[in-house]
């Protein structure tokens, strides 16, 4: 397997890619095996697992039980280091750049390099943008940075170029799970416009309307976690159907 190979692959045939994204604090382990059952009928493509936060320690565990029961990729999408296992395919190597704390922008990277450089786990260099999506998000408190307005567009744009020039392979614009609304269709067509590199939108997109829209705008990838956990359903208006197929296609 060879994640970012496959992700730009699929960039250059315009094929759209879905991360389900999988927060260990709140799925239980005993219904993994259902919940993918409906992922594997939609045309969700990638797993991201992690969280802001997981009290408990269960990344690893969700990890392995997921490995179990699918042959998609599975990403972590960690808050910290301690959220980094082995048992995943790829990790997302975040930087806050929206931010102006030190310890999401350089001091939890070489925590995870000193962890990373012992696996054997791909390692993909990803700049973190936290738009406005009108509710404080676990990612801002937790971060205890401030996401950029949705208006402030010069800002977002080149918060974006500085990370590829800075030799980050993938970007992520994001309103933060469960944010009220999504990044702005304009400010995806904006960034999608001035990069070269692969970009993932997520946050608050809770219907397939927004999904097109934000693909139709630009998006690469798009990552939906809070619809999915709210109803599992939503997998059913996701189903790789000749109706989404035209649009949508797995790569895998
Ligand atoms: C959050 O972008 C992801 O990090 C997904 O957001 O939970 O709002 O879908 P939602």
């Amino acid at each position: 397997m060879n994640i970012y190979k496959d992700i730009l692959s699929a960039k250059e045939k315009g094929k759209k890619l879905l991360a389900v994204l999988i927060d260990p604090e709140k799925i239980d382990i005993k219904n993994i095996d259902s919940f993918f059952k409906k992922v594997h009928l939609s045309i969700a493509t990638h797993i991201f697992v992690g969280g802001s936060t997981d009290k408990d320690k269960q990344t690893e565990n969700v990890v392995i039980a997921i490995k179990k029961v699918t042959k998609l990729p599975v990403i972590l999408f960690p808050g910290d280091v301690s959220q980094i296992t082995n048992y995943a395919d790829g990790i997302l190597f975040l930087s806050l750049l929206s931010g102006r704390n030190p310890e999401y922008l350089i001091t939890q990277q070489i925590k995870g390099a000193a962890i990373l450089k012992h696996l054997n786990i791909e390692v993909l260099p990803t700049g973190y943008v936290l738009i406005d999506g009108k509710k404080e998000t676990a990612t801002q408190k937790v971060s205890n940075t401030k996401p950029i307005a949705q208006d402030n567009k010069e800002l977002i744009v080149n918060t974006c170029l500085a990370g590829e020039f800075s030799g980050k392979k993938l970007m992520y614009l994001e309103a933060g799970s469960g944010a009220k609304i999504p990044v702005d269709t304009t400010v995806i067509t904006l960034v999608a416009q001035s990069l070269k590199t692969p970009l993932i939108v997520g946050g608050g997109i809770r219907s397939i309307t927004q999904l097109n829209n934000a693909y139709k705008a630009g998006a690469d990838m798009v990552v939906i976690g809070t619809a999915f956990e709210n109803d599992t359903a939503f997998f059913d208006d996701l189903k790789d159907t000749a109706i989404t197929s035209n649009f949508l296609q797995t790569i895998i």
